[in-house]
């Protein structure tokens, strides 16, 4: 064993060995014990960055520590790779987009393996293969027959730089969330797929969701935002038509003074367009879409109709306006106003000076605010006064409900995912059109339909659709001309669906073998807090898509989530227009890969953010040099198998095993159930400080030392594979550390050397002493009579009896 820690050429010879034995290689006929972990794949930018490496040593060490009990372990690694930015480099590097994104794998992949993460490459997978997004179209083809998809004209946002369609989470503050333009709006058609259909499952079946944050099932509720209330209907005055509002209030509709309804109503007809003042405010409004997260900052505007509705229970007349507030979207895009009880409505009738009534007061306290929002006791409210807010709506959705003017409603805010982009490094929609417009599917045989490999970039929107030829096609139904379509799916389709196929990337039949089924759910999901909503949402509704194909048995893809905090530098996120990014690679090159773990899984819990610091990593790496050295010596005292000791310290020897299994009983607690691998780390640290003190004390290789150095590497191994796997062979063993078993916690050794006994005399206690643990009756009997208080009561007298129970308790038998 070499002196020196030398991380570089350990870390290679140990990567060449897991390599050429295939160590990482899943056994999928040991499904009794499958445990399937998976970290997140990334996007192949070319460049890992430090988030990835952290969800990775993440991913890692969990995969590794379950290998150690006995858990077939599958851990799989592939590529996000279809995405815009393959395409920008092909515009502004002029390489294409598959050759680009061919080499970023590449790189990114001699990376991953750099830092030693034990991947089964065997079932890799790239989404822009072929191989892969052939499932993607059969699978939208299902979807396509069970009318689960559809194509519909809908307002987009159009980013007029990058030239797409973007979804609402990806433009911020207005603007495109990668050029930064300012989002127009435009009606084109689009593909949609029909999550609404699954809102209430997808929201029923988060309670069973029991190894998930709270944190991150909170967000996917309020995400799919389950609103139970009633819709009313209003007549128009001197119309035969009615405007139906979707309420949560009912309770309130004796203060309703006004009606509000969206720019695109459908009251708001080409007559009412005429009008010089609603066609001014409609065209200033028509240039800006109103997402719901800034329609409580916008500044409330709106415009009277001329036409007023007839209130359906106090039959009086009020005004019908068209406001920017209401959500064309939401609801049925129209609203009862209630000003007195409704911020927004409000604002708005204090600007437009429409009365405020209040109908609601408290319950309890007689401090009456502005808007008083919540639940009280109404008034004002005909035969419903004097009633709370719920036997109100109760009451009120009674006798609408018998009089055909209302009705109850549950309104779900998640809206269908439009699924189709405007741009060519997508999986292409498998769909044909007519010269008529009419919709044909890609008959299946003809799967995959694959992109062009020659494409101009230089033209200005869809590149597949400027291309020559590639979209004319022959309808396979009928012979005619025919054109494909030409947008391409939402990277985010890709990535709903991918943790099945790792489980038969190379299966030429099926989507997904059948007799890997029984690998499902992935036990362990890693990733980014970011993915907390859209992606984990989607991919539960693909598998509950998948179970209804009988693709897969089990409604959840997901049994167990990790949310990993992010990582920051200086308190605010590493990013590359901050220029406080750090590149893995330096720190790989200075340190090894082993310190990086450590350092990352040690800074901090992994559910918390993490602060970048340089003198943590040399802590890190201090901490593993300290291990070779402590390694080194032992292996040295070993092999001379020297002097006798010179401390030949039973106490000693006994504190120190008892250390080594209360680590143990620690570091499995951290590792296996409370996931708090920071801890571990700390209580690795404090045991690696005990052999060391250990050890200096010593001339002799102590088998405790030894046992407890053993311990020591096999529990860290998960962190820092490549050293521990060096020092094991170094300590002479020939099976790999990383194919050992995790170590047990010896429950004998962690009781306490001291015990407590009971001194009784007569079966009264007297007192009490302390001795060693399985001391000799002799000595107890001579400790227990001698004590200061014992002493009072036996002196002058016999002692006919002497009762003891090991370890507990001794009682003297006197005569009285
Ligand atoms: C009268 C009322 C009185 C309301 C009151 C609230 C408070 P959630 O819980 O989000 O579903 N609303 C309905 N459709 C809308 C739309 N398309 N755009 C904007 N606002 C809309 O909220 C439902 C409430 O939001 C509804 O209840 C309606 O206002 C408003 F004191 O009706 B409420």
């Amino acid at each position: 064993m070499d002196k020196e820690y030398s991380h570089k050429i350990i870390e290679e010879e140990a990567q060449k060995y897991w390599g050429e034995k295939k160590l990482f290689k899943t056994d999928f006929s040991n499904t009794k014990n499958k445990f399937y972990c998976l970290s997140m794949f990334p996007y192949p930018s070319g460049e890992l960055h430090i988030g990835h490496v952290r969800n990775y040593a993440i991913g890692d060490l969990i995969s590794r520590a379950n290998r150690m009990i006995g858990k077939e372990v599958f851990q799989p690694m592939g590529w996000d790779a279809f995405g815009l930015p393959a395409e920008n480099a092909a515009i502004q590097n002029k390489v294409h987009p598959s050759e680009w994104t061919k080499g970023n794998i590449a790189s990114m992949k001699k990376q991953l393996n750099n830092l030693g993460f034990s991947y089964d490459w065997e079932s890799e997978i790239s989404t822009a293969d072929p191989k892969y997004f052939k499932w993607e179209q059969w699978f939208f083809l299902k979807l396509l027959k069970k009318d689960l998809v559809y194509r519909k004209k809908s307002e987009v946002n159009w980013d007029p730089i990058d030239k797409t369609v973007l979804a609402n989470e990806q433009v911020i503050d207005g603007k495109g969330w990668r050029s930064g333009a300012v989002i127009e709006r435009k009606e084109i058609p689009q593909w949609f797929l029909k999550i609404s259909a699954y809102s209430d499952e997808l929201l029923s079946s988060i309670d069973e969701l029991n190894q998930w944050p709270d944190s991150v099932k909170m967000m996917q509720k309020n995400w799919i935002g389950k609103s139970e209330g009633a819709t009313v209907f209003f007549e128009i005055e001197n119309s035969e038509k009615r405007i139906e509002v979707f309420t949560t209030r009912l309770d309130t509709i004796f203060g309703a003074t006004f009606l509000a309804v969206s720019p695109n109503h459908f009251i708001v007809d080409d007559n009412l367009k005429k009008d010089e003042k609603v066609g001014n405010f409609l065209k200033k409004h028509s240039s800006m879409k109103v997402s719901e997260e800034t329609l409580s900052t916008v500044d409330k505007e709106g415009v009277y109709t001329g036409m007023n509705a007839i209130h359906p229970l106090s039959k009086k007349k009020i005004p019908i306006w068209i406001a920017n507030y209401v959500l064309s979207g939401y609801g049925t895009g129209s609203v009862m106003s209630v000003p007195a009880h409704d911020e927004r409505d409000y604002e708005f009738a204090i600007k437009y000076n429409l009365p405020v009534e209040i109908v609601i007061k408290p319950k309890n306290s007689k401090k009456e605010t502005k808007v008083f929002l919540d639940d009280g006791v109404l008034r004002n409210s005909g035969n419903y006064s004097g009633m709370s807010s719920r036997e109100g709506r109760e009451e009120i959705l009674k006798d609408l409900k018998k009089s055909k003017l209302g009705n109850n409603k549950i309104n779900y805010r998640l809206r269908d995912w439009g699924i189709s982009r405007q741009r060519y490094w997508g999986c292409p929609i498998p769909v044909l059109y007519h010269d008529d417009g009419s919709i044909y599917p890609i008959p299946e045989e003809q799967l995959p339909v694959e992109l062009p490999f020659d494409i101009n970039f230089s033209h200005d929107g869809n590149p597949l659709e400027n291309h020559p030829e590639w979209k004319h096609i022959k309808c396979p139904y009928t012979g005619k001309d025919a054109t494909r379509e030409t947008d391409t799916f939402d990277t985010f389709f890709e990535s709903s669906w991918y943790y099945l196929r790792f489980l038969s990337p190379m299966d030429s039949e099926n989507l997904l073998a059948p007799d890997r089924k029984k690998w499902l759910p992935v036990d362990q999901y890693i990733g980014g807090i970011e993915h907390a909503i859209l992606h984990l949402l989607y991919a539960r509704f693909f598998h509950k898509l998948m179970r209804d194909e009988k693709i897969v048995n089990n409604p959840e893809p997901f049994s167990a989530l990790l949310s990993q905090g992010m990582v920051l530098n200086q308190g605010i996120k590493m990013s590359k227009s901050k220029n406080n990014t750090i590149d893995p690679n330096d720190i790989i090159k200075k340190y090894g890969a082993d310190t990086a773990r450590v350092f990352i899984i040690f800074a901090a819990p992994p559910d918390q953010n993490l602060e970048w610091s340089d003198s943590a990593i040399e802590g890190s790496y201090k901490f593993l040099k300290r291990l070779w050295m402590l390694s080194y010596s032992i292996n040295s005292k070993k092999k001379m198998e020297a002097e006798e000791s010179n401390v030949k310290d039973e106490e000693n020897l006994k504190n120190l095993k008892k250390k080594i299994h209360n680590t143990i009983k620690k570091v499995t607690k951290d590792i296996f159930e409370r996931k708090n691998f920071n801890t571990a780390v700390a209580a690795m640290m404090e045991l690696l400080n005990e052999l060391i003190k250990f050890n200096s004390l010593s001339a002799r290789s102590e088998d405790t030392l030894i046992e407890g150095l053993e311990v020591l590497l096999k529990m860290l191994s998960p962190i820092a594979p490549h050293i521990t796997h060096k020092i094991w062979f170094e300590l002479g063993h020939t099976v790999p550390i990383m194919s050992e078993k995790w170590p047990i916690a010896d429950e004998d050794a962690l009781t306490d050397a001291n015990i407590e006994i009971i001194v009784q005399i007569n079966g009264k206690l007297r007192s009490k002493i302390i001795v060693t643990q399985d001391e000799s009756e002799n000595s107890v009997t001579e400790k227990a009579r001698n004590c200061d208080k014992a002493k009072k009561h036996l002196d002058n007298k016999t002692i006919e009896k002497v009762i003891y129970v090991k370890n507990k308790l001794i009682n003297f038998v006197v005569n009285q």
